[in-house]
């Protein structure tokens, strides 16, 4: 099988959530950092016209989103019925989780770039608050959650991605979300994975 290359930033989670996705499933590949988000050439995130990372770029080309990503890593790997991906299970709770979770996810980076910006102060009060109204629902929801997913999965692609997201706000100094206790315990077990461990944040340098 040919070589694939994951093009993104070890500070960003949807990458985080790629990159988990990559390991789990025991797929080789090649991590290539985009070092300044600033720029306005598509080239630099893997042709993305967008701007945006996670990148897959393989044999086909470039592939934009993670969820896109996510999928093909499963379906590259001959282990798609092990991994959950997003709309696989139909339980209401699964499917407000997930979509709550890409909430926070997309709303953060809007808050870091407003912020990268100078133009933090004028983010809209709603925008914070609908980030806590969701951890909260995530907090009350995570157990549901999980019941929910088949027992025999390797991974879901909602669990990688509340994972990330609530490990990122910290780390971006964007929320501190340690009073949500129900989502602390999620965190720490699967900060447990070597997956976990082998992808924590940190700022690329060049
Ligand atoms: N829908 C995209 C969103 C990706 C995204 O927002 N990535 C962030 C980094 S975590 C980014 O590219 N930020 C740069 C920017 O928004 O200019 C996906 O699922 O991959």
């Amino acid at each position: 099988m040919s070589a694939i290359s994951l093009v993104g930033r070890s500070s960003s989670h949807f990458t985080r959530v790629a990159r988990i996705f990559a390991l789990e499933l025991g797929l080789e590949h090649t991590f290539r950092p985009v070092l300044d988000l600033t720029t306005l050439e598509p080239a630099m995130y893997a042709g993305n016209p967008a701007l945006k990372i996670p990148v897959l770029v393989d044999e086909a080309g470039p592939l934009f989103g993670t969820e896109n990503i996510c999928r093909e890593l499963a379906l590259r790997s001959g282990r798609r019925p092990e991994a959950v991906l997003r709309g696989d299970v139909r339980a209401r709770v699964v499917a407000n989780v997930e979509e709550l979770t890409l909430h926070v996810m997309s709303a953060e980076v809007s808050v870091i770039m407003a912020k990268a910006s100078g133009e933090g102060r004028c983010m809209s009060p709603k925008t914070m608050r609908s980030i806590e109204n969701a951890l909260r629902y995530l907090d009350e929801n995570v157990d549901g959650m999980l019941s929910a997913l088949p027992p025999q999965r390797t991974l879901s692609f909602v669990e990688v991605a509340l994972f990330c997201a609530v490990t990122h706000l910290p780390f971006r100094e964007v929320l501190d979300v340690s009073s949500w206790t129900r989502l602390e315990v999620f965190r720490s077990q699967f900060a447990q994975r070597p997956s976990a461990r082998g992808t924590e944040y940190r700022f690329d340098a060049a």
